[in-house]
């Protein structure tokens, strides 16, 4: 197999992304800024189906009006000689000293109105380039201090922007959908909505729910720890995987933003499973930050990986699904039998309190006895991801 990845694979990158000049805490950039439509073209050539954007990604900050209207036809200009499509776009609220205390939910009343035309200038534009996503990373929303932030407060105000916002695309006619992306931490020493938990529960207090889901990245869980596959299915269950942010991370540390891939491979290979058999049609997104040691031949060498190491692990999950012997080991599992209901249908709680096997008669030290042969099943996995199967 070539792997070669066509649009149909609806791979998606960050302009952003590729346009990382690696400026970190502790250093100046490394590589000259990328015109936004020469990434457009290198990503398409690489195989990409599309791009996405930061307001600010495409239009730098102050610009004048006629200056952001001609950023933008350059743009279009791109995105028609290459057929590439913007399926997402998003605000840059954190990058300016204005939004140091947060954007939607700074202490600052100015400070939130000015964030809240911002982003409404930005959905226009998304609308207008046919983004079917808006998503919304609350980078600043959070503190560093307890005092500093009343976080109920703080959750009205959050809940009071983004019920302006969906007002606004209803009333507007914009087919977007709102994907909230969660981080712990960085650049705030706290983040609000910090895990997919936090913000599927947050969705469930605006009014209009329907237009919300999740954009979680893959790193942003990993750094507090938590299994990324097991949120994804968490959000794929609750109906709310509206996008996805594909990257590597290594472990409970700074937001590394490695390419796909790097990082936890075995977390990686149970996504893409997840995702590939799990329902999930939205695009492949790489929001990732090749490493400020490359050049802009790395840049490309590093985007191209993300969706070379996609396709393997698409294979290798594939491969393992289609395995006979994986069957029998899911079997020995008993998955099978974790799909099949609790309860017979229409069994209530008194017929379950009449069935004296479910207690009186059940061997309790039997079935504690029992192994549950996972280690088999989770061998296979391990050959068929390191190449050892098939
Ligand atoms: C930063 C976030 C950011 C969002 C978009 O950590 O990943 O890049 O994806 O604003
Ligand atoms: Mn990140
Ligand atoms: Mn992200």
């Amino acid at each position: 197999m070539s792997y070669q990845p066509t649009p149909d694979d609806r791979f998606s990158f960050g302009l952003w992304t590729v346009g990382w000049q690696g400026r970190d805490p502790f250093g100046d950039a490394t590589r000259a800024a990328l015109d936004p439509a020469e990434s457009v073209r290198r990503l398409a050539e690489l195989g990409a189906y599309g791009v996405t954007f930061h307001d600010d990604d495409l239009i730098p900050f102050g610009a004048t009006d006629a200056e952001r209207a001609s950023h933008i036809q350059r743009f279009r200009k791109a995105l028609e000689e290459t057929g590439m499509a913007v399926p997402m776009a998003t605000t840059n609220l954190f990058t300016h000293p204005v939004f140091k205390d947060g954007a939607f939910t700074a202490n600052d009343r100015d400070v939130r109105r000015y964030a809240l035309r911002k982003t409404l200038r930005n959905i226009d534009l998304a609308a207008e380039l046919g983004a079917e996503t808006y998503v919304a990373w609350g980078g600043r929303e959070g503190a560093e201090s307890g005092g500093a932030k009343d976080v109920r407060a703080a959750l009205d105000r959050m809940k009071e922007a983004f019920d302006l916002l969906a007002d606004y695309v209803t009333e507007q006619g914009y087919g977007l959908r709102f994907a909230i992306e969660p981080k712990p931490n960085e650049p705030r020493g706290d983040i609000l909505l910090p895990t997919v938990g936090h913000a599927l529960a947050f969705i469930e207090r605006l009014e209009r729910p329907e237009l919300f889901g999740v954009n979680p990245e893959v790193g942003h869980e990993q750094m507090a720890g938590l299994n990324f596959p097991h949120g994804i299915a968490q959000a794929l269950w609750a109906g709310k995987l509206y996008h996805i942010d594909l990257n590597g991370q290594s472990g409970i540390k700074y937001d590394q933003d490695l390419r796909f891939g790097a990082g936890d491979l075995r977390a990686a290979f149970w996504l893409v499973d997840l995702l590939e058999t799990g329902g999930y049609a939205g695009p492949r997104h790489f929001d990732f930050k090749p490493p400020r040691t490359e050049d802009h031949d790395g840049v490309w060498e590093s985007a191209a990986g993300c969706m070379r190491n996609y396709l393997i692990l698409k294979e290798r999950a594939a491969a393992f699904r289609a395995d006979p012997e994986v069957r029998d080991a899911l079997h020995a599992s008993r998955l099978p039998e974790l799909a099949r209901p609790t309860l017979e249908p229409g069994e209530t709680a008194a017929a379950l309190l009449a069935d004296r096997t479910a207690l009186e008669e059940f061997d309790v030290e039997a079935a504690a006895a029992r192994g549950m042969a996972f280690e088999r099943l989770d061998q296979l996995a391990m050959d068929h991801l390191l190449g050892a199967r098939g």
